[in-house]
């Protein structure tokens, strides 16, 4: 079969200026963007005006972004590996042999294990239909996102609670009183739409209550700050609400009419006093007394962020949920200066974009990982990754043959490397991605190079909002290299597999106006502003047609979901022993500067990256006899490396901190190797540990040992 180049986009290569609207795709935020175009070249890359609330602004990512494109450390043409897995041999394929040689392997799959043999995980997002569409054409359940490790728990919390993901959650900021964040660094580990509003409310005056065992620069913008233990939120949220029940200080007619389950929500707090949280967290009882007092003026416009990920710890999915209570105690929901519900174009009498896996017949085989079968507090939409991996490693419930990790990189993302390779290494066939080299792309069998995103076009999307959107990244340049953009690689496997129709478009213009039958919204609309609003003005629903799509229509602290489960609705908190002597909680969070392990081989990103430190508290470190910037070793199961010591009072001292997305291994990435270590390499024997009713890996159970490296090592880096 001939694999012909993939059409470019309308007007790329033309003379001239032009401006093209894209989605920045320099982290997994993806903010709307303008770049400017001058005879075939960007030149420009900012936000795109046209959506007020990012502007011109983008991170220094964002502002990365050419040096992406015009970067040559990066897979240029498919290749396919000689050698072991990971050896690092390959030769050079055109697209027809690599195509060619995945569909073969899939059909030894299919042969062996069946179609549900096949799986695939990405990033999630936006882009989603294209993915789903191609595991669903193929026959498969099998497609997965990344939330085993980002916000599996809190999602499936939102989902067990309100009946839909926390993502529906858009804080009115300028309105709100009182924000509390559990470790969501909105500075640091930013989306510029949240950071600019934040900054606008904490200017206006907004008060913040920053909840971290490290101080972030987060906890530098906030009116209060606690240190709190390593994986106590809960604690602190059972006392909470005891308080704010004991004081009655809530919005009764709101949770009269929304909430089902408070008799329980009083039975699981009525002995969790502020006294009784105090040594499990660490925060003096009088201080959350103090709060209480503080936010009972303040409702309903206090604000509790039910996090990103939050912690990830075995009750993670109930710091989160614990959260969402807390916000339906506070009245907040669908009010000014509260947390809008986000609404889909059909709340304002429009339609949505046709989905792609319309075009193709479901699947009703069971998950491989459970989601939504013997799990039913873990979103099937989603799935949950580390149980794709155990079934390769066992066979169980059914074996798996084939991977494709599409803008995935999970031996960066999932913990403890040397486990998942091992489930890896079972695999018939595992394929990469990318637009660069990742740790899995080379530990594959495959990689195909996907064209950055200033090269090529993505399906449209739309986001549901206060006012939902559609939105497009169309192409601004020609590829440099031998790439191709995904909606035509799956397209050609499909073609392979003999499943044409699923994706049977020869332009992403001919996809988009198959997208956009009866949307009343075009193409040429969609590039004159690279977004198009579906309603004018955003409308709040009046509490009387406020439902909640949960199986009772309301709010359900008596969780049905929970209760499919078997799991209890509010277990009690599990205290946890400090670690002592050698021993740390390993906690881990990202600069400003950097996305994951992804950016750090960038050329301009590269030369900004903070040097990787391990935080540790002043009385932890003087007892292993370790000075701030002494080197010491840092190790978890049988990886360890060695950093500088940061010795600072602003990290818990039962933890050490470390920055996430260094210690990279490929060695065609010059930039990045070499420098700093790999925090998920420190996380041993975490991959098949989760929390069993949000799903989420527990990442921040982490023990690491530290101690001071050997003499002669202080000296090098002194
Ligand atoms: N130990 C530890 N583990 C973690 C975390 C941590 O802090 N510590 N963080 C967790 C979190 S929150 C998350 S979200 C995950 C993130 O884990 P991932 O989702 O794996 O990480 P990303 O870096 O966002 O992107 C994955 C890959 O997509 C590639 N990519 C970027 N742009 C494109 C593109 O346009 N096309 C294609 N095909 N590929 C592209 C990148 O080069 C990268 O290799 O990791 C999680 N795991
Ligand atoms: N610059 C940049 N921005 C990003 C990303 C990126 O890679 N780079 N990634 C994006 C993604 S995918 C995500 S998921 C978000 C993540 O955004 P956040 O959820 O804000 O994630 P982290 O940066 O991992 O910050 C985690 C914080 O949680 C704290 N923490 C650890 N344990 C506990 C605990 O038990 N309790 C409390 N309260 N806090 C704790 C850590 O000390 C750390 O400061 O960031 C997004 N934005
Ligand atoms: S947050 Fe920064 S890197 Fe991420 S999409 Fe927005 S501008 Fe790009
Ligand atoms: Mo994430």
């Amino acid at each position: 079969m001939n694999a012909a180049m993939a059409p470019n986009a309308q007007g790329v290569g033309t003379p001239g200026r032009r401006t093209v609207y894209s989605l920045c795709g320099m982290c997994a935020v993806r903010c709307p963007m303008e770049v400017t175009v001058e005879d075939g070249r960007a030149t420009w890359l900012q936000g795109n005006p046209h959506d007020v609330a990012i502007g011109a602004s983008l991170c220094a990512k964002g502002a990365a972004g050419l040096a992406l494109e015009a970067d040559d450390e990066r897979p240029q043409t498919p290749l396919i590996r000689l050698g072991e897995r990971g050896e690092g041999r390959w030769r050079r394929a055109s697209w027809d042999e690599a195509l060619d040689y995945i569909a073969e392997k899939l059909q030894e799959t299919m042969a062996e294990h069946g179609s549900r043999g096949i799986a695939l995980s990405d990033r999630g997002g936006p882009f989603v239909d294209l993915t789903r569409t191609f595991v669903t054409a193929l026959g498969s359940p099998n497609y997965f996102n990344h939330d085993a490790t980002c916000g599996g728990n809190v999602h499936n919390a939102a989902r067990a609670t309100y009946g839909f993901s926390h993502a529906g959650l858009i804080p009115d900021l300028m309105r709100t009183k009182h924000l509390v964040l559990y470790g969501r660094n909105i500075i640091e580990s930013l989306m510029v739409k949240e950071a600019k509003g934040f900054m606008a409310a904490v200017s206006r005056g907004m008060r913040v209550t920053y909840i971290d065992p490290r101080a972030s620069k987060t906890a530098c913008k906030a009116s209060r700050y606690w240190q709190v233990r390593p994986n106590s939120d809960y604690a602190l949220n059972l006392a909470l609400i005891h308080e704010i029940l004991k004081r009655e200080c809530y919005d009764k007619a709101f949770v009269d009419r929304f909430v089902l389950g408070m008799d329980v929500l009083r039975k699981a707090v009525k002995d969790s006093t502020p006294e009784w949280q105090a040594p499990h967290t660490g925060i003096p009882a009088a201080e959350l007394r103090a709060f209480v007092d503080e936010i009972a003026g303040q409702m309903p416009h206090v604000l509790f962020n039910p996090g990103w990920m939050t912690a990830r710890h075995k009750q993670s999915f109930q710091v989160s949920r614990t959260a969402l209570i807390l916000n339906a105690l506070m009245g907040n929901l669908e009010c000014p200066g509260g947390y809008i519900i986000a609404k889909p174009p059909e709340y304002y009498g429009r339609k949505s974009l046709q989905a792609l896996t319309t075009r193709v017949p479901k699947v009703t085989e069971p998950r491989v990982d459970g989601a939504g079968t013997t799990r039913p507090t873990w979103d099937p939409s989603i799935g949950m990754l580390h149980q794709l991996f155990a079934a390769m490693e066992t066979g169980q419930p059914y074996g798996i043959g084939a991977y494709i990790a599409y803008r995935h990189d999970p031996l960066t993302a999932m913990p403890d490397t040397e486990a998942l390779k091992r489930a890896l290494d079972k695999l018939n066939l595992l394929v990469s991605i990318d637009v660069r080299y990742c740790e899995t792309g080379w530990y594959a069998d495959v990689i195909l190079p996907e064209s950055t995103y200033l090269e090529r076009a993505n399906i449209l999307t739309q986001l549901p909002g206060p006012v939902p959107v559609m939105l497009m990244r169309d192409q601004a340049v020609a590829p440099r290299f031998d790439s191709r953009p995904a909606w035509w690689i799956f397209r050609e496997i499909l073609r392979r597999m003999g499943q044409k129709e699923a994706l049977d478009f020869e332009t992403i213009e001919e996809l988009w106006n198959w997208q956009l039958e009866g949307t009343g919204v075009t193409v040429a609309e969609l590039r004159e502003t690279g977004i198009v609003p579906l309603a004018e003005v955003p409308r709040i629903t009046p509490r009387d047609k406020l439902r909640f799509p949960t199986p009772s229509g309301k709010i359900e602290i008596d969780s049905s979901l929970l209760a499919a489960a078997g799991l209890p609705v509010l277990p009690p908190y599990e205290p946890r022993e400090a670690p002592t002597g050698d021993a740390f909680t390993l906690l881990f969070g990202r600069p400003p500067t950097l996305a994951h392990g992804q950016s750090l081989n960038n050329p301009l990103l590269n030369e900004i990256a903070p040097e990787q430190q391990v935080w540790l508290h002043p009385e932890r470190a003087a007892a292993l006899g370790v000075r701030d910037g002494d080197m010491v070793e840092i190790s978890g199961g049988a990886y360890s490396g060695r950093l500088k010591a940061h010795v600072t009072p602003w990290i818990h001292p039962e933890a050490a901190f470390l920055l996430h997305g260094y210690g990279a291994t490929v060695p065609v990435a010059t930039r990045a190797l070499g420098r700093g270590i790999a925090d998920q390499r420190l996380q041993h024997g975490k991959l098949y540990e989760f929390d069993p009713a949000g799903g989420g890996n527990a990442l921040t159970e982490t023990i690491v040992r530290i101690r001071p490296a050997p003499e002669h090592e202080q000296e090098v880096a002194r």
